[in-house]
C-alpha cells in the first residue's frame, strides 16, 4: 500500500464521515494533510493527541481525524483546549480554528491563551472570510475586499494575526500558506514539539466565498497570488519599501522559551504539597 494511503487509513476516520464537505480547491485539506504528516513524523500515538476544533469548514478537521477530538462552539476552542491541557498536561493539545472562529467571536480567548502561555498549538486557518455560513466578513477580511456583508467593500481595518499573537506574548509565532507545504510542515512540527502557546497561522484559499467575489477567476489564481505575494521574512530586507508593503511575510516571527502555564502551575502545586523550593 502506498505510504499516503497507509497514513489515510491510520489517521482518518475513513469509514465514517466521507465524502468530505470541503469544496474543490479549498486549502483546508492541505492543512489536514500537513497535520497528519507532522503527527506521524513526531511518532505521537493517536491517544496522545487531542484535537479541539471550533465551528466552520475548518472545524470539520476534528470530525475526520481519529485522534481524541472535540468539536466545540464558535470562538471557544481555546477555552476547551486550556481546560484539557490543565487537566492532563501530558496530552498534545491542538486547537484548530478559522479566522472568524479564532479572532472574531474568539478574539478575547485568543489573546488570553497567548498571554497565559498555555501549552497548546493554535492552528488558525485564515481564509479571510466566514466560509461555512455564506461568506460574511471576518476580522481578517482586508479593507476594500468584497463579502456578502460588505458588498461595497469592507470598511473596517483588518487584524494581522501574527502581530496580535506577538503583542499578546505568544512565545512561538509562525505563518505559512498552503502553497508553501514544506514550510507549513516544518513550522507545525516545531510548534507541536515546543512547550507553551504556539501560534501557526496558515493562509488558505476559500474560492467559493472569498475568491470569486474578489476578482480571482479560479481557485488556481488564489494559489498563484500566494506564490507571488507570500515572501520569507529573511528575503524582505532585500526589497524596496514599496515592494515590501505589497508582500505578506511568511516564516517564523517569534521563537522564545518561557515556562508554560501548566508547568508553572505544577511547580506551585509541588511547592505547596511537598515543600519543594520556590
Ligand atoms: C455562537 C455561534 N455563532 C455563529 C455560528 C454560525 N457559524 C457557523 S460556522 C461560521 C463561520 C465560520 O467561519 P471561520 O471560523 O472563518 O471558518 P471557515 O468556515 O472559514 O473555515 C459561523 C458564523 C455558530 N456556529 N455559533
Ligand atoms: S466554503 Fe470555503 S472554506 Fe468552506 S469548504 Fe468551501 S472553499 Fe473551503
Amino acid at each position: 500500500m502506498a505510504e499516503v494511503t497507509q497514513l489515510i487509513h491510520h489517521y482518518l476516520r475513513h469509514n465514517k464521515r466521507f465524502p468530505h464537505v470541503l469544496c474543490p480547491g479549498c486549502g483546508h485539506g492541505i492543512v489536514l494533510g500537513s497535520l497528519v504528516r507532522c503527527v506521524h513524523q513526531l511518532g505521537l500515538s493517536k491517544d496522545e493527541v487531542v484535537l479541539v476544533a471550533g465551528i466552520g469548514c475548518s472545524g470539520r478537521i476534528a470530525v475526520y481525524v481519529d485522534f481524541n477530538t472535540v468539536h466545540t462552539t464558535h470562538g471557544r476552542a481555546l477555552t476547551f483546549a486550556t481546560g484539557i491541557k490543565m487537566a492532563n498536561p501530558k496530552l498534545k493539545v491542538i486547537a484548530v480554528m478559522g479566522d472568524g472562529d479564532a479572532l472574531s467571536i474568539g478574539g478575547n480567548h485568543f489573546l488570553h491563551a497567548a498571554r497565559r502561555n498555555i501549552g497548546v498549538t493554535a492552528l488558525i486557518l485564515n481564509n479571510n472570510i466566514y466560509g461555512m455560513t455564506g461568506g460574511q466578513s471576518s476580522s481578517t477580511t482586508a479593507e476594500n475586499c468584497y463579502s456578502t456583508t460588505s458588498p461595497y467593500g469592507q470598511q473596517e481595518q483588518s487584524f494581522d494575526i501574527v502581530n496580535l499573537a506577538k503583542a499578546a506574548g505568544a512565545p512561538y509565532v509562525a505563518r505559512s500558506t498552503v502553497l508553501h507545504v514544506k514550510l507549513l510542515d516544518r513550522i507545525l512540527t516545531t510548534a507541536l514539539e515546543r512547550p507553551g502557546f504556539n501560534l501557526v497561522e496558515v493562509l488558505t484559499p476559500c474560492h467559493t466565498q472569498f475568491g470569486r467575489k474578489n476578482k480571482f477567476k479560479t481557485n488556481v489564481d488564489m494559489y498563484q497570488w500566494y506564490k507571488k505575494n507570500a515572501t520569507p521574512i529573511e528575503a524582505l530586507d532585500k526589497l524596496s519599501e514599496a515592494e515590501r508593503a505589497k508582500r505578506t511575510p511568511i516564516g517564523i516571527f517569534v521563537e522564545e522559551n518561557r515556562p508554560s502555564l501548566e508547568e508553572r502551575h505544577a511547580a506551585i502545586k509541588a511547592r505547596l504539597t511537598d515543600g519543594a523550593p520556590s
